[in-house]
């Protein structure tokens, strides 16, 4: 196949869009703006030159937007593998996972802040519900502003949450179920209370200083016009040292400079020192930032006004991204059964493949977000999540994804509301949604990620006001929202919309809590007292039942995890398709609205498997069906 031509000004929008960065950069733009991406399959929007979009746009785009994404293009020569590549079959292609938020799934010793024994008091029930793989939220050191996604000492255990000891008691309770653990690996940033970045502010000739990016300068002059995630610019003065230090996160959240070769090794060490406690993977958080753009230039205004990050296109697919990650495979989890689970943010369907690919040595998979909300809607808008683009959405990723690359399926996790609320917070609803969803989850080609609580289709905290909650996000942006004059009331909607407070909740084992015995460091139980884990096992109706089915199933299937999926034509309100490896065949049909839908009867001899309505005739709001085929 020849190189295609480096895109430049004078490229076509169709050039564009066939370069992978582009096509992601393309879609996304699209899906901020609420648009579909489709609109460049019209021959003269394709034809347009990239040098034109600034008069075409009516300003809206202006020529430094054109240089940011030329730049941008340019610094990804990599292409996905066009070739087929081979299946090949994994343990956790196999495998259930189940993320555990530490402080919040049980307390053992009424602190009211969950903890590693606790977990392992609950090890039954997670292998009872089939999980295979359990991720657990850091558990490390850590000043917790950002709840243990600022580290402190990476080989250390939070005392709250228990001891080295403890965890290897976990490690030791998870392999004799035959179970594995995937541990949360944060290496974008550390604590400013780590002793690296501690001893790099006090000298500026420690080895550390080059760990990070600190700039000598002026305290009313940031080095750059980066934002933080967290609202605010992304740079912290320290008076104590006269310098600026780079935070994409909180202000206690500083970046670790991966151009430092030795800061890489000391990850790799660090890394190396948890696979020989025996942890089976990692999951990296924010693992796509690592590399940064060099000399840190400014970000294009216009970017950062279509995205809310000013600084991303620096940051979010940075020249030295692969590179870093396959020295991270090659010396720290080289073996093919360690698995590495990127999260992703701002990635699309094209850069993921780059990171997946099997023929890349850099990670097994990685999570992406934009199934998480609607085109044009972010996670502080409050509206009813429309199932479509769901359909949309995975329909368009299983079918770019051949053989060689493999997806996660998840909904929730400690990052956003409880998607059952965002497709339908009517408690009438509520049991059909969680089924819809698991069905989804279970049923097509990628790895589930349960996160807990889900499988009980548990639904946002009713908060009530800005004090009960605890998340830096939600704080920090409450603050700004306010100090721009946005009266209270409308703050706390906001934050109220997307708080990732709602997930963070303690987990709901009966229906007094079952949590802890003490005060919970955050109230709320994840929604209704009946929503619980006593109330539902054994009732063959309930959402966690309803769980349980699907694994098992899933289990004993070879094509509902490794088989093809073939989509079905059907109204918009409709999704149906079959997974197909064989001569074992399935077909999943589900209902995307709150009405009842027509839909064809299966052929004859299905076999009806699972409905979470009646199964025969139309279907029902949210109704869920499965039959085997063959
Ligand atoms: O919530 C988000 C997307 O749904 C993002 O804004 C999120 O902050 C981003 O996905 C990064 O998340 C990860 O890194 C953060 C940490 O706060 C999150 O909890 C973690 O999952 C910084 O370490």
């Amino acid at each position: 196949m020849p190189e295609p031509a480096p895109i430049t000004r004078r490229s076509r929008v169709r050039e564009l869009y066939a370069h992978p960065l582009g096509r992601d950069i393309v879609d996304s733009l699209a899906h901020q703006v609420g648009r579909s991406p489709r609109w460049v399959d019209n021959p003269l929007v394709g034809a347009l030159r990239l040098g034109a979009l600034p008069r075409l746009s009516g300003g809206r785009l202006d020529d430094a937007f054109v240089d940011a994404l030329v730049g941008l293009l340019a610094a990804v020569p990599d292409r996905p593998n066009p070739g087929p590549m081979p299946l090949r079959e994994a343990w956790f292609k196999e495998a259930v996972f189940y993320q555990v938020y530490p402080c919040s799934f049980q307390d053992s010793d009424g602190d009211g802040i969950g903890d590693l024994r606790g977990i392992l008091s609950r090890l039954d029930y997670l292998k009872g519900l089939g999980v295979d793989a359990l991720w657990l939220s850091p558990i490390y050191d850590s000043p917790m502003d950002d709840m243990g996604y600022d580290i402190r000492d990476y080989r250390k255990v939070l005392a709250e949450f228990g001891t080295l000891d403890d965890l290897d008691a976990l490690i030791a309770g998870l392999h004799e179920r035959g179970m594995r653990l995937v541990m949360d690996l944060v290496v974008n940033h550390s604590s400013d209370e780590h002793a690296w970045f501690r001893e790099a502010l006090a000298d500026p000739d420690s080895p550390y200083r080059d760990y990070y990016f600190l700039r000598e300068g002026e305290p009313d002059t940031p080095p750059n016009n980066w934002r933080s995630f967290f609202s605010g610019p992304a740079w912290r003065w320290f008076p104590e040292a006269g310098v600026w230090g780079l935070h994409l996160f909180s202000s206690k959240q500083m970046d670790l400079n991966w151009g430092s070769e030795r800061m890489r090794a000391d990850v790799v060490d660090m890394v190396r020192w948890w696979r020989e406690r025996g942890v089976d993977g990692f999951r990296l958080d924010v693992i796509n930032l690592i590399s940064k753009t060099p000399g840190l230039p400014d970000g294009n205004e216009t970017i950062g006004a279509l995205t809310g990050f000013t600084g991303l296109e620096h940051y979010f697919h940075g020249p030295r991204l692969h590179e870093h990650l396959r020295q991270l495979r090659a010396e720290a989890f080289d073996d093919p059964d360690c698995v590495a689970i990127g999260e992703t943010p701002a990635i699309g369907a094209q850069m993921g493949k780059l990171m997946v690919g099997d023929d890349r040595g850099e990670l097994d998979m990685v999570f992406n977000f934009e199934h998480l909300e609607n085109p044009g809607r972010t996670r502080f808008d409050a509206y009813r999540y429309d199932l479509r683009h769901l359909k949309r959405y995975y329909t368009r990723w299983q079918a770019d994804y051949g053989d060689g690359y493999w997806m996660s399926l998840f909904f929730d996790n400690h990052d956003n509301p409880r998607m059952v609320s965002k497709v339908d917070p009517r408690s009438e609803h509520r049991v059909a949604v969680a089924k819809l969803l698991a069905t989804v989850m279970f049923t097509l080609r990628g790895t589930p990620f349960l996160y807990q609580g889900q499988e009980l289709g548990a639904v946002d905290q009713r908060f009530v006001a800005l004090d009960e909650l605890r998340d830096v996000e939600s704080l920090n942006l409450a603050a700004e929202l306010a100090a721009t004059g946005t009266p209270p009331d409308e703050v706390f909607a906001r934050v109220l919309a997307g708080t990732r407070d709602h997930t963070r909740v303690p987990m709901a084992w009966d229906a007094s809590g079952g949590f802890t015995t003490g005060v919970p460091w955050l109230a709320g139980d994840g929604g209704h007292a009946e929503i619980n884990v006593a109330s539902q096992e054994g009732d063959a109706a309930s959402v966690l039942e309803w769980h349980r089915a699907l694994i098992a199933l899933r289990r004993d299937s070879p094509a509902l995890v490794y088989g093809e999926t073939l989509v079905e034509r059907s109204g918009s309100r409709v999704w149906r398709y079959r997974r197909r490896r064989g001569a074992e065949e399935y077909l999943v049909v589900l209902n995307l609205g709150d009405r009842p839908a027509r839909t064809a009867p299966p052929p004859a001899g299905a076999e009806l498997l699972l409905a979470s309505g009646s199964g025969t005739g139309s279907l029902a709001p949210y109704e869920a069906r499965l039959w085997r085929l063959g």
